[in-house]
């Protein structure tokens, strides 16, 4: 039977049977537990459940619903069956999830219960499973009456078995898919560079909707055996108390995080001293890490954070080693099977060492391509070849930098945000006449979006209205720290607006 991502995690946890597999907490109180074969047992009954409910080899099913053991069983049953997950943020708005639903086509929805209103709202007819998550997880919650015997369906290394929206460049999100094979081989190739086995306790604060939380972090635990402490939600002071604990049973010695977590961490303790030293291995990824960050994470935690660097598209693609020099402001070295160039964007010719231009990867865990999108598929391929759209530089060791952006992307809190998408929202507002977003430099979150705003003549005053506006249509963490209202844009000959003369205006 060829290997797939719902395989490899079957294989750990009939090999570990009664082994804690996941501890969840909510608000920094243990709440729930589940064992490898609870796990194992359960996502069977889940997957016949779905199977019931109508889902097939290759339809996709969407998870719109908060973090919890439930999702967790979801996205294994949906790969049981052969599906394809879509995990969603429950934080989307009415109008990103009409465009999701749409693009997906998927046959069946799990929602959450506060979730389950906005999906009738858009779709009253498409089959829907509607979940509480909001209680402590029970073993004979989820379709008790089905069988825990479930024969996988026969899985091709091709077939997609995620699908992840990136927020794209030219406006809406596209659903890079990710195929049996990306998955498994990313996964396998974090476990080894990092040496991640059952001896392992991840602490898991990270959301499981993009591939940093679900691929690196849950995929790699599951598939290595090891324990995961998972929380509900990121909030500082609990993941510090967490990541404290030297003994117990939340005793963790792997953690993976974004810097803006990070730093929130490293204020909330105020310089009080901490012992970190069960701690094995921090990780930093989805956002630059300012050398002085790195500095800062060191000092505090005792421990040089290893930064590496990944994308929607591909999985992890670099790292700096775990035992080897990790070098403040790279992302390290390829990944095992990850083939890296450095090209002229222009002439596609590979770069003399040392200098700058755009990162392109070949390997087995980068995308096939966008859902439905072949336009946009072609775009990013060359000769096989895949445009990360990053411009960066590889030195005399090996150690790839990034060390700026083709793509117009602000990277918020590691969160994607496309300057697009939020500037066609603003737009659409009656008293608008135009519109820039770009992202400035911020202390808290990396990149923070603000937006150059032109309003149609004659009206005076509209920043509360255009707030509101984009709070009804944008998720929360899309919507603009900062509103600047100027008479027109700044522009090149060529009409074409120009974005740095838009960010000096937000530094007066
Ligand atoms: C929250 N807020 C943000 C934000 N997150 N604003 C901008 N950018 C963000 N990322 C805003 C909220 O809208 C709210 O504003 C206020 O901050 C407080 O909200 P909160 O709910 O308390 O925030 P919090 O839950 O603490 O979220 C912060 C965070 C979160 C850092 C935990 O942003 C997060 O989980 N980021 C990680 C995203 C991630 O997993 N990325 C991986 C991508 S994969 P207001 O005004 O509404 O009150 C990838 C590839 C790879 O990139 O290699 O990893």
């Amino acid at each position: 039977m060829n290997e797939t991502l719902i395989s490899l995690i079957d294989r750990t946890a009939l090999r570990l049977g009664e082994k804690k597999a996941i501890l969840f907490l909510r608000k920094g109180r243990l709440e729930s537990q589940m064992t490898y074969s609870s796990l194992q047992q359960i996502s069977n009954r889940v997957a016949n459940g779905l199977k019931t409910n109508g889902l097939r080899k290759g339809d996709r099913a969407i998870l719109f619903m908060p973090k919890s053991i439930e999702q967790i069983l979801f996205h294994l049953g949906v790969q049981k069956v052969g599906a394809i997950s879509v995990i969603l943020n429950p934080g989307f708005k009415k109008d990103e999830m009409d465009y999701f639903l749409r693009d997906t086509d998927a046959t069946i929805i799990i929602a959450g219960k506060k979730e389950e209103a906005l999906i009738q709202s858009l779709d009253k007819e498409r089959p829907m499973i509607s979940i509480d998550t909001g209680n402590p997880f029970e073993e004979d919650e989820l379709f008790p009456e089905s069988s825990t015997q479930f024969s996988l369906e026969q899985g091709n290394p091709n077939d997609p078995a995620i699908l992840i929206y990136t927020s794209g460049t030219t406006g809406q999100p596209k659903g890079a898919i990710l195929t049996q094979q990306n998955l498994t081989q990313d996964a396998k190739n974090i476990i080894r560079i990092w040496e991640i086995t059952e001896k392992d306790v991840l602490c898991h604060a990270l959301p499981l909707f993009h591939v940093h939380g679900l691929c690196f972090a849950l995929h790699t635990s599951l598939i290595a055996g090891a324990k995961i402490v998972m929380c509900d939600e990121f909030a500082a002071e609990t993941v510090m108390d967490i990541l404290s604990s030297q003994e117990g049973e939340l005793a963790c010695t792997l953690f993976m995080a974004v810097p803006t977590m990070y730093l929130r961490m490293i204020d909330k303790m105020e310089g009080a001293k901490s012992d970190f030293s069960h701690l094995r291995l921090l990780v930093s990824g989805s956002a630059p890490l300012a050398p002085k960050d790195f500095e800062r994470i060191k000092k505090t935690f005792g421990k040089e954070p290893v930064e590496r660097e990944g994308m929607s598209e591909t999985g992890m693609n670099f790292s700096n080693p775990l035992r080897g020099l990790k070098k403040p402001g790279s992302i390290g070295l390829p990944l095992p099977q990850v083939e890296a160039r450095i090209v002229n964007p222009e002439t596609f010719q590979d770069v003399k060492p040392g200098e700058v231009g755009e990162i392109w990867l070949m390997g087995p865990h980068v995308t096939p391509g966008y859902w439905k999108k072949p336009k946009e598929t072609e775009v990013v391929f060359v000769n096989g070849w895949f445009r990360t759209g990053d411009l960066g530089k590889k030195d005399k060791d090996g150690y790839y930098y990034i060390t700026d952006r083709l793509k117009h992307i602000i990277i918020s809190g590691g969160e994607n945000i496309s300057p697009k998408e939020i500037e066609s929202v603003i737009n659409q507002h009656p008293k608008v006449s135009e519109s820039c977003v770009v992202g400035m430099p911020d202390e808290k979150w990396g990149e923070k979006v603000v937006a150059a705003v032109i309003l149609k003549p004659g009206v005076a005053f509209a920043e509360k209205e255009i707030r509101d506006h984009c709070k009804q249509h944008l998720h929360d963490w899309k919507c603009p720290k900062e509103i600047l209202f100027l008479n027109e844009l700044p522009r090149n000959r060529m009409g074409k607006i120009l974005k740095e003369d838009v960010m000096k205006s937000f530094e007066k």
